[in-house]
């Protein structure tokens, strides 16, 4: 598909304008929302991460692609949440303390969103206790934790630590998620879940919260 290809580097060139309006080219042909959003989005996205990891671009482009990425995305968001359904129950979410990277967190509070969550999006650099006070005071049943970095973490674990010493643990879930994240981490911090992708975090939270995931997601 020709114009997913446009899509896609034009993230990778840091041209707002042109996601933009390829972006609203996609959707008028179309195409459906979670091939524009994992074929031009996040594939753009990720030949970006490559091209900052081997120095052949640098942080002000890295800036500017991620500028692009969330005017596309601004013209693919409605799509997902354009059925309303009944809440299907809360998650808080968050990018933990430390850290600024938001694109993926906010692509999970997408799908959620669409999948028929309420999701309070508390936004980046959110300090541990912070999470736990809001899922309390909103009556949350999961906190959805992204880092991007290795220095930041450790900030999962202490969400874990303090539900643990508040006596939630079990009544309020967490998932994690981000690129440094797996498994492994996920069982040494004690967490409910890890996802690997903003997709299959609506099929997690459904099988924590003992949800059917028979529904397309
Ligand atoms: Co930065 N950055 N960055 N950055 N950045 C990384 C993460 C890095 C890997 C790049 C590299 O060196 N190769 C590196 C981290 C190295 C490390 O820790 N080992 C890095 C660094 C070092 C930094 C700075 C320290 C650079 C500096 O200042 N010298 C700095 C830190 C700032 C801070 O946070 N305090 C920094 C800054 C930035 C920008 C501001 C320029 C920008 C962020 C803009 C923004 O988010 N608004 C940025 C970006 C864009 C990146 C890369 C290139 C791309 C990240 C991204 O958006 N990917 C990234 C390289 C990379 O990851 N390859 C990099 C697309 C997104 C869709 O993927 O976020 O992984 P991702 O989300 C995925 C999954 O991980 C998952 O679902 C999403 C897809 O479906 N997921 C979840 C994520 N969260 C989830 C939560 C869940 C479930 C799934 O449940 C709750």
């Amino acid at each position: 598909m020709q114009i997913l290809e446009v899509l896609k580097q034009s993230i990778i060139e840091g041209n707002e304008e042109h996601a933009a309006r390829y972006a609203g080219d996609a959707i008028a042909e179309r195409i459906d929302a979670k091939i524009i959003l994992d074929d031009a989005l996040i594939a753009g996205m990720n030949v970006v991460g490559e091209k900052f990891r081997t120095h052949e671009i640098f942080l002000p482009d890295v800036l500017l692609s991620a500028k692009a990425m969330y005017a596309a995305l601004a013209k693919v968001r409605p799509l997902f949440l354009k059925e309303k359904i009944p809440s299907l129950g809360k998650v808080v979410i968050g990018t933990v303390q430390g850290d600024l990277h938001d694109i993926g967190k906010n692509l999970v509070g997408i799908m959620l969103e669409g999948a028929g969550f309420e999701v309070i999006d508390l936004g980046t650099d959110v300090a541990p206790e912070r999470f736990v006070d809001e899922a309390v005071a909103r009556d949350a049943e999961v906190i959805g934790l992204s880092a991007l970095l290795t220095t930041t973490m450790p900030g999962m674990g202490k969400v874990v630590k303090i539900l643990k010493e508040r006596g939630l643990s079990g009544k309020i879930k967490v998932i994690i998620g981000g690129a440094p994240v797996n498994d492994e981490f996920c069982r040494e911090i004690g967490a409910d879940a890890y996802c690997f992708d903003a997709a299959n975090s609506v099929a997690t939270v459904k099988k924590l919260l003992g949800q059917s995931t028979s529904r397309a997601e």
